[in-house]
């Protein structure tokens, strides 16, 4: 069985969110990052960053938030969270799932840490061009692919979620509207179900 290395809120958010959109079983393995057992050689031998998420497939592990959903996606292909190689989405559907680590990730770092950037040098541009990208992503919806919700729609609703939630990400209709469609998906709560529960014990 699959088994999730992970920890209530923290970035092994979106694992475990597409693993529920996926609907096949697993289990979980909580890791304490509060008590350094990340850091500990055990631990690295699964993940080599020392952090959650990581994901073991039998002899498999991937981790990294956006590999973990990529694999999820494509190992468990009748759950079409994924569109296939030849799919003319496909390529969309890449852009926007690494777009969540490379972009959103280090943008919104740049703007807790006020960093500024020259715009052809980072990989990200700045965050005023991730904001403005982002939106134009979501805006019309309504997913990332249009109808089609992906795994891409983990990424990037893990990032519209959480950057409103720490006030990262500005408060546009837009960005509204797109959370508040993930956050109405079965498999989007039943995420937030099993984090509350885990961390209030
Ligand atoms: N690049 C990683 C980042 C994961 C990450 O930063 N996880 C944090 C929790 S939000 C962690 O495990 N921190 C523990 C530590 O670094 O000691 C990914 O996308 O999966």
């Amino acid at each position: 069985m699959l088994k999730l290395y992970w920890a209530p809120q923290t970035r092994s958010f979106s694992a475990l969110w597409v693993l529920e959109e996926a609907g096949v079983p697993y289990e979980k393995e909580l890791v304490d990052i509060r008590s350094g057992v990340q850091d500990t050689p055990a631990y690295r031998r699964i993940n080599l960053m020392g952090k959650v998420p990581a994901l073991r497939d039998g002899d498999m592990i991937v981790a990294e938030q956006g590999a973990v959903c990529a694999w999820v996606a494509d190992r468990f292909p009748e759950a079409g969270l994924a569109p296939s190689i030849d799919d003319p989405k496909r390529g969309a559907y890449l852009r926007w799932l690494f777009f969540a680590g490379n972009c959103i990730e280090p943008a919104y770092m740049q703007k807790f840490s006020g960093w500024s950037t020259v715009k052809s040098r980072a990989g990200w541009g700045n965050y005023e061009l991730v904001v403005d990208v982002l939106d134009d992503a979501v805006k019309e919806g309504p997913w990332v692919l249009g109808e089609r919700f992906s795994a891409a729609d983990v990424m990037i609703g893990g990032g519209v979620y959480f950057g409103m939630a720490f006030g990262v990400l500005p408060e546009r209709p837009s960005f509204a509207a797109y959370r508040e469609r993930c956050v109405a998906r079965p498999a989007f709560q039943r995420t937030l179900a099993i984090e509350q529960e885990a961390a209030s014990s």
